[in-house]
């Protein structure tokens, strides 16, 4: 019986409770980038915790998946050293791009782990130098679409409108924005969160990912979660997705498309609860299935 909450953790700062034989970056497939930044947020702070939180919950994963019938750490996950920036988001942006970059250009597949929401700037703008076909699927309570916001255009509330400025981009789980990102809104690729309640069937699951191209970045805000599963986070908002909604869809675009990266941001652990923070670890390891199971990788 794991417990990570009891059991002694000799390395907490790597992803996963598996030999160091699969930790090692010149043998991994995958390589998990911390990125503990949190300079914009507005409402709750604390996802510069995030990663570290995700990391010491990850140690009570088990290691085999039964949906794909895998044990995806035997493709290697090395964690990485965290990119520790304490400037302002566009200084984060280009120290997160050029480390992605040099992912890429090992051949390892990249996972970030954040931090809010600013961090995903980079990892996508590293994926689109390095896959021009890209597109962006963003799986968030909010659009984030503001041009800027608090003075600067790397703010977490602009992260998508910088993306879509260098590729297409599809919002799915959004309940919350602004009349001001109204005039830049485009209806044909946004599943809103009240739309997708109302779902009877999987289909919608389909149009999404036919909706993107062949090399697709994901962005996960943690927050796309209904607050009842994912409380932890700065800006927590009601009517979200369910567990099986998301992973549904992950698995479906895993599939179909060739995934090339993602990240998983906005955790604000806390301390009184920390089933989120196993949460987030589960869906990192639960995606990274469904990718990399397929024995042609
Ligand atoms: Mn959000």
């Amino acid at each position: 019986m794991r417990d990570a909450y009891s059991m002694s953790i000799t390395s907490p700062l790597s992803f996963g409770d598996f030999s160091d034989d699969y930790k090692s970056y010149s043998g991994a497939a995958i390589a998990l980038l911390p990125v503990p930044y949190d300079k914009t947020s507005t409402y709750h702070k604390g996802a510069d915790r995030g990663p570290e939180a995700i990391l010491r919950a990850s140690h009570a994963l088990e290691n085999f998946d039964i949906e794909t019938q895998s044990e995806i750490y035997l493709r290697g996950i090395a964690t990485l050293e965290p990119v520790l920036v304490d400037e302002t988001p566009d200084i984060l942006a280009k120290a997160v791009q050029t480390r992605v970059a040099q992912l890429l250009a090992d051949g390892k597949f990249p996972v970030l782990l954040g931090g809010e929401h600013s961090v995903s700037v980079g990892g996508a703008a590293a994926a689109k130098q390095h896959y021009p076909n890209l597109s962006v699927l963003q799986l968030d309570a909010h659009l984030d679409t503001r041009d800027s916001y608090h003075g600067s255009k790397y703010n977490h509330a602009c992260v998508m409108a910088r993306i879509r400025e260098f590729c297409p981009i599809y919002q799915v789980g959004i309940r919350s924005m602004d009349a001001e990102e109204l005039s830049t809104l485009d209806r044909s690729r946004i599943l809103f969160a009240h739309e997708l309640a109302q779902q009877t069937t999987t289909d919608w699951q389909s149009r999404v990912v036919d909706s993107l191209s062949e090399d697709v970045w994901v962005t996960i805000d943690l927050d796309c979660f209904d607050p009842s599963i994912m409380p932890s986070t700065g800006t927590p908002e009601p009517g979200g997705l369910n567990w099986y909604q998301v992973c549904g869809l992950l698995r479906l675009l895993a599939q179909r498309r060739r995934v090339v990266g993602f990240d998983v941001v906005e955790l604000l652990p806390r301390d009184s609860n920390p089933a989120p923070d196993f949460t987030a670890a589960k869906l990192v390891y639960q995606f990274l299935s469904y990718i990399w199971a397929d024995p042609s990788k």
